[in-house]
């Protein structure tokens, strides 16, 4: 069977190939279909846009389908940046640019705590498509450290630890990431699909 994980984004598709030993199954990525078009991202929640790309994704290409969609969810924000994480300094911001964006959003604010998380769908071809999610819980520190990663990995301190997501291994992001989280419940739960 072929399984087409939706995403460009390299450094996501490398985290979950590393979790997701998909022995039985010919990976792809939207990398292998450069002419289907990128998926507007519009809904309002993680669930709605990983629940969008991964059915018009299946449905583009006629393979099984899994997409993921996340977010920082910061507490002192409402919950911003959440689903506009990727554009939060605006459409062609940088990771650099939401970065400071979010830093000058916290300057006066002393609840520093956040979680990212992660919501994961698999579709099938016809679009019957079933959603898990996972978080990994934090604080967002006073400046950027370290260089592994990407997105806002140089500003979150997991729980329990005291090097932010860019400075500690991948190895270690990919245990305890809200991504690894998402993918753990998503492999028991289709395990019988997918393995
Ligand atoms: P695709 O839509 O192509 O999969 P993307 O980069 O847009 O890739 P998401 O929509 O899932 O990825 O994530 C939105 C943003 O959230 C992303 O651009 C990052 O800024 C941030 N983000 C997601 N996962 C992250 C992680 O593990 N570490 C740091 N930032 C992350």
């Amino acid at each position: 069977m072929k399984l087409v994980i939706a995403t460009r984004n390299a450094h996501k598709l490398e985290e979950i190939q590393a979790i997701f030993d998909f022995t039985n199954l010919e990976v792809l990525s939207a990398f292998d279909f450069p002419e289907i078009p990128d998926v507007i991202e519009d809904g309002e929640t993680l669930e709605e846009n990983a629940a969008k790309k991964a059915t018009e994704i299946a449905a583009a290409t006629g393979c099984w389908t899994l997409a993921d969609d996340s977010g920082l969810e910061v507490d002192a924000l409402d919950g911003a940046p959440g689903v506009y994480s990727a554009r939060y300094a605006g459409e062609h911001g940088s990771y650099a640019d939401n970065n400071v964006k979010l830093l000058r959003e916290l300057a006066d604010k002393e609840d520093r705590s956040a979680r990212f998380r992660t919501v994961i769908a698999l579709s099938d071809p016809e679009g019957n498509v079933k959603l898990v999610s996972g978080e990994c819980v934090g604080v967002i520190i006073e400046e950027g450290r370290g260089a592994n990663g990407f997105g806002y990995d140089p500003l979150f301190v997991p729980n329990g630890y005291s090097e932010t997501f860019a400075e500690l291994s991948s190895e270690v992001k990919n245990r305890i990431s809200h991504r690894a989280n998402a993918l753990r419940k998503a492999h028991e739960a289709w395990s019988e699909l997918l393995c």
